[in-house]
């Protein structure tokens, strides 16, 4: 990556990793109110750390870290960004970091303890709104950055197959502009109005339903530059080859396709949406674990080819020959083996009746901290031990490869503390999104406060992972010793069938997916308008 882009990737990086120190000391203190051992001290609210806490990890943290990832992994494979591409990029940077501050600023004065899905009717600050539309319209500026230097790099090599990196980073970027355009919709024409007091009311049902065609398909946004990593860049640290270049794009298409018309799945228990269309989207969620089950195998034929390839014998001889001792390729493995528990989690959310036993219930929160806080949140840390030094031309030392296998090892028993015990408190009814309460001395409650307190082990346990990573961070971002450090990008195994050239038509999958969208949310939209019961018809009066 060339220094120029490499500067511009990294600023993204530096904003990611504060976000993790402070939404990581919130999550600490968190577990502990939860435990009902401690108290929060000046006046602070659960409901404020509990807002500091999903935001910082949820939306910054993740947002500025692909977006990093994103520009070095399109500088790397499709040629160095274009002066007025780069400066893009920096506006964009600028306008989310300014929309990060201004949001965060209404959070810290407990003017917007609405929580990460700022659901209505919570109304917060006009400001705290405003911000987050500045975080998306900067990503947006850094998109179209990224298609204008992909465009460039299509003119100068009519007819090639785009580098499997950059076709990746592509197609994250279009779910991620698609799906910002329900949430865009809802911020812009319901809560800023509604926060201003220009409307009296606010159409929660269409409200909710915009928040969910977008975030659904951000999780997939989290989880694609996960998946860039495992097909891409692991094979290449083991030493091995990529199984197999169609399948990762046709995984990647699949989850342009299958991630957005699903959203529904978040709103099963919500009335005023009609079962029909439930069911649909029900049955479009399974279609969107199948691009998952696909990348599972590949990573399974990756790693088996190479262990073969070094004269493993065995059904399982080829695991042994992996390279355990590299946190680069430690800390995403570990990821991918929880991966298969959260996914698990995750087909069981999405069976409508199974939905009915765990909704609002903290099993959702132990679902999103398995997948994201774990098997994203684990490969982000395994790029970092070669991005980072990448970027700054520098090395990473053994002493902190060492140290990064710890980290990994000290996320992983304290995520198994924290999420286990919160699935098992979620099957005995314990809701999310709470404080601590025995609810008037209620027996029930009193069985989850054991898991409250494991939660609180656990939680303490990941905070010394959260200063160990940022130890490694700053180790590799200013002192480690100067040096080159490689950027893997694999290469496709000799035996690998052909890329279909149906794979890189934009038009053709971008038109299906339009399709898909229409089909799964344009008669349940007319009827949510249509139907708005009394006393919701914000949304109403701005049409
Ligand atoms: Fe989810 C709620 C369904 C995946 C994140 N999810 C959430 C929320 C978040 C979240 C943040 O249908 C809460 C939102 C809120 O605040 O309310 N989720 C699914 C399904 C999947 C899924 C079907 N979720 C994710 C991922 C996330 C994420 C990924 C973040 C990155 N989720 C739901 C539903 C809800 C939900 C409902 C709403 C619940 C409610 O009622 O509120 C699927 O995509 C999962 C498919 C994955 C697999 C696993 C494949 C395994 C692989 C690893 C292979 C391992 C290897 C190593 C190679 C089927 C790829 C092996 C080596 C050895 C030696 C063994």
């Amino acid at each position: 990556v060339a220094p120029k882009d490499a500067k511009l990737a990294m600023v993204h990086i530096y904003v990611a990793f504060i976000a993790l120190a402070l939404g990581g000391t919130a999550g600490l203190l968190q577990t502990l109110v939860r435990s009902g051992k401690y108290e929060l001290p000046a006046g602070i609210g659960y409901y404020q750390l509990l807002t500091t806490h999903g935001v910082l990890l949820g939306l910054v943290l993740t947002t500025f870290f692909i977006i990093g990832f994103l520009f070095a992994s399109l500088s790397k494979t499709a040629g160095t960004l274009s002066d007025k591409v780069r400066l893009s990029g920096w506006i964009g940077f600028w306008v989310m970091t300014i929309g990060t501050a201004t949001t965060a600023t209404t959070i810290l004065l407990g003017e917007a303890s609405v929580l990460y899905t700022f659901y209505a009717p919570l109304q917060a600050h006009p400001a705290f709104y405003i911000g987050l539309a500045l975080v998306i319209v900067g990503s947006w500026i850094s998109g179209f950055a990224m298609f204008t230097h992909f465009g460039k790099w299509k003119k100068a090599n009519k007819g090639a197959v785009t580098p499997l990196l950059s076709y990746m980073a592509i197609m994250t970027m279009i779910l991620w502009l698609v799906s910002t355009l329900g949430v865009a919709a809802t911020v812009l024409i319901q809560f800023i109005p509604w926060s201003f007091g220009w409307v009296e009311t606010i159409d929660v049902l269409v409200s909710r339903t915009l928040f969910w065609y977008f975030g659904h398909p951000l999780v997939y946004f989290w989880l694609l530059p996960a998946y860039m990593a495992w097909y891409v860049v692991i094979p290449k640290i083991i030493g091995g080859k990529i199984f197999s270049d169609a399948l990762a794009r046709l995984s990647f298409i699949l989850f342009l396709l299958f991630s957005i018309p699903v959203g529904f799945h978040h709103q099963l228990t919500e009335p005023g949406i009609d079962p029909a269309w439930k069911y649909l989207q029900v049955v479009l969620t399974f279609l969107v674990v199948i691009p998952s089950l696909m990348t599972a195998f590949s990573m399974f034929a990756s790693f088996e080819m190479y262990g073969r390839s070094k004269g493993a014998t065995g059904l399982f001889g080829w695991f042994k020959k992996l390279p355990w001792g590299d946190a680069r390729f430690f800390a995403p493995f570990v990821g991918m083996l929880v991966f298969i528990p959260a996914g698990a989690g995750g087909i069981i959310n999405a069976s409508h009746q199974m939905n009915q036993v765990i909704h609002n219930t903290i099993w959702v929160t132990g679902h999103f901290h398995l997948t994201v806080a774990t098997t994203v949140i684990l490969t982000f840390f395994g790029i970092s031990y070669w991005l980072i030094p990448h970027l700054t031309g520098r090395v990473m030392t053994k002493a902190m490869n060492k140290l990064a296998i710890v980290q990994t090892i000290v996320w992983t028993i304290g995520m198994a503390f924290m999420s286990t015990s919160m699935h098992a408190a979620g099957l005995l009814g314990a809701p999310r999104r709470s404080s601590f309460s025995t609810y008037g001395d209620a027996a029930q409650a009193h069985e989850w406060i054991p898991y409250q307190i494991a939660q609180a082990i656990g939680g303490s346990i990941l905070f010394i992972g959260i200063i160990l990573i940022l130890i490694i961070v700053i180790n590799l971002a200013f002192f480690a010793p100067k040096g080159e450090t490689e950027f893997p990008v694999g290469e496709v195994a000799d035996e690998a069938e052909k890329t279909p050239k149906l794979l890189e038509n934009w038009k053709l999958w971008v038109g299906v997916l339009a399709v898909l969208i229409l089909i799964a949310y344009t008669i349940p939209f007319i009827d949510m308008i249509q139907n708005a019961p009394p006393g919701s018809k914000g949304f109403k009066n701005l049409l």
